[in-house]
């Protein structure tokens, strides 16, 4: 195969390999300029893929609606699939490389007949940075060539950075006949190649982000010493100019991209911080020279839940998605803008909802409930730059930021106080081992329900879990100072389901005591789980916050804890010989240091 963009030998041989398979109508190379986004635009406006929305109101901005059945990631249909199957272990879905290449095959055999193949050339970070990793990814789908332009920094410079013999990771996509049955989203990490097919949704087929940058990278970040993890990354700017960058991984739709573009609240003002949003999602992390933690945001856009995103909750969100944004799944209004719930207070008087059908407010379902005008998992796809607190220089830089303080949240509406500090490193990660969280719209399944979630990476682990918590145990002793390693709850209720903690930009509150105390400018009170901060420590000024509440953000009941520890103990012993040691031990300490609070108060 001859072709003027690149002398790659081995991409040329896939390309056509993969062609044979899907026998694509054609097949066309993305060059990342703006003349194929706008006739990529166009031709799918033509063919309803998108529909073109109100370019005055808001310009560049388009709307794609999935099919009812795709509407987040489905976790069922993922698959690792590592010649042991211990590689992959107990968390993950397995199949044998050879019966996964073969069942897929059966569903791409032919798959993109009439239809064209797109190369998208991508890099995952800046390229040439040492911590980015380039893929290409072969689709049918238009929207995926504009969302992954968007999410990614993608085109001819990406191909002239892989030369003829770099590395890539092979990503092929086909939407096939968009059929749940005949849907697998397959990870070879052994081979660096995934395999996606029968989806539309975005956590399922922009191969770049979950897929590449996650589960793919997690694996190559155990073979060769470097961390991907998901969390956000958001820099934290003093008047005097230092600023400290804080990673904190949450499990799907708990704030994180609220958390990274965080407006400092009114009481805090004065103090003239000025937050810096490097990502929402996903951090590579690397040990520097220094022997310090420095990370990147491997993206380079936003793929943000919509629901409850508005001008109270997320300001800056708002201002990102004025402009050249992909809406999907949201409800379509009559004059060509988009609404969902949680925006304003204005729903339209009528509009298409997100499966296409006639919407008012009010409506009731046969069961009397409400009609939702937009998916809970309905989402935006932005670029960085568009963001008011996106800073080009970080975004850019080779080197990545260091990491201060590492956060690890969820949803829990009992037992996890609004934050506590790890003794050390080590049990940072049995605390992060502990990770739980109430299911969300982001996965396929049962809502409400509370799972545990090491890391927030259950979902995107790509090897035996017990291994990954190996890694971050030898990354930490690696170090020559690692990040302090904190817990936080935002979620906290009390006994009328009320938050306790308004959130948002009082969370500023919580981090500036994770800033003070990663430089050991305060002191903190030992418990059995970890450091509190002392009475008075938060400033909660302009905060009327009274103290019955915060004695309760601050509670820590044996009685509650206590019956939580088997299912986390069952939840480590599947692991078996793989558990490292430290973690048994952890466990065992845990409990001892709650049965001495015991002991102490009869
Ligand atoms: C996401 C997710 O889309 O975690 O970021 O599901
Ligand atoms: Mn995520």
């Amino acid at each position: 195969m001859k072709n003027e963009r690149t002398n790659h030998a081995e991409l040329l041989n896939w390309v056509k390999a993969m062609a044979e398979l899907c026998t694509p109508d054609r097949i066309v190379w993305c060059d990342g300029s703006e003349s194929e986004k706008k006739r990529l635009e166009q031709e799918a406006v033509g063919t309803g893929e998108l529909v073109e929305l109100n370019q005055e109101k808001m310009p560049g901005c388009f709307y794609h609606r999935t099919a009812v059945n795709d509407v987040a990631r489905t976790e069922h249909l993922t698959y690792i699939c590592t010649s042991k199957q211990e590689d992959a272990g107990p968390t993950n879905n397995w199949m044998a490389p050879e019966e996964a290449y073969e069942k897929a095959r059966q569903l791409f055999k032919g798959a993109m007949k009439g239809r064209t193949m797109y190369v998208i050339p991508f890099s995952m970070g800046p390229i040439g940075s040492v911590f980015s990793k380039i893929g290409v990814e072969l689709t049918d789908s238009i929207y995926v060539v504009l969302n992954m332009r968007i999410m990614t920094r993608m085109g001819t410079a990406v191909l002239e950075a892989l030369g003829s013999k770099g590395e890539f990771t092979k990503c092929l996509h086909s939407k096939a006949d968009l059929d749940i049955y005949r849907r697998l989203i397959l990870h070879f990490p052994e081979d660096n190649t995934i395999w996606s097919v029968g989806s539309g949704y975005g956590g399922n087929v922009l191969l770049g982000k979950k897929c590449l940058a996650l589960r793919i990278a997690s694996y190559l970040g155990m073979k060769e010493g470097w961390m991907a993890e998901h969390m956000l990354i958001l820099g934290i700017e003093k008047p005097n100019g230092e600023i400290q960058y804080v990673a904190g991984a949450f499990p799907s739709a708990c704030g994180k991209t609220n958390l990274a573009m965080l407006v400092p609240p009114e009481g805090l003002k004065h103090k003239g911080y000025r937050i810096w949003t490097v990502g929402d999602d996903i951090a590579w992390m690397r040990i520097g020279k220094d022997g310090r933690l420095w990370a990147i945001n491997p993206e380079n856009g936003f793929f943000g839940v919509l629901p409850g995103t508005g001008p109270a909750t997320n300001p800056l969100a708002m201002e990102t998605i004025k402009e050249n944004t992909i809406f999907t799944n949201v409800a379509l209004c009559p004059d060509g803008t988009v609404w969902w719930e949680g925006k304003d207070d204005n729903p339209p008087a009528e509009a298409i909802d997100w499966k296409g059908d006639k919407w008012q407010p009010g409506m009731k379902d046969k069961d009397g409930k409400p009609v939702l005008a937009a998916h809970p998992n309905s989402r935006f796809t932005a670029p960085i730059s568009q963001c008011p607190s996106f800073n080009p220089k970080i975004h850019e830089s080779t080197e990545g930021v260091p990491i201060s303080a590492i956060i690890f949240g969820g949803r829990r509406a009992g037992l996890v106080p609004l934050v506590y500090e790890s003794f050390n490193w080590r049990h940072g990660v049995f605390v992060g081992s502990q990770i739980a969280s109430e299911r969300t719209a982001a996965q396929f399944g049962k809502q409400g329900e509370v799972r545990l979630d090491p890391m927030a990476m259950l979902p995107f682990c790509g090897y035996n879990m017990g291994d990954y918590f190996k890694h971050w145990l030898e990354m930490g002793k690696r170090m020559k100072s690692q990040p302090k390693v904190f817990r936080v709850n935002w979620f906290r209720r009390d006994q009328n389901g009320k938050f306790l903690w308004p959130g948002f930009g009082d969370n500023l509150r919580v981090l500036e005591w994770i800033l003070d105390r990663s430089n050991g400018k305060v002191d903190a009170v030992e418990t059995p789980i970890g450091y509190i901060p002392k009475p008075n420590s938060l400033d909660l000024t302009g905060l009327n916050l009274n103290p019955e509440t915060l004695k309760e953000l601050f509670d820590i009941d044996p009685g509650e804890w206590m019956p939580t520890f088997l299912a986390e103990e069952e939840f480590l012993a599947q692991f078996g010989s793989k558990l490292p040691q430290e973690l048994r031990e952890d466990l065992e300490d845990r409990e001892k240091r709650f049965q001495a609070v015991l002991k102490n108060k009869h």
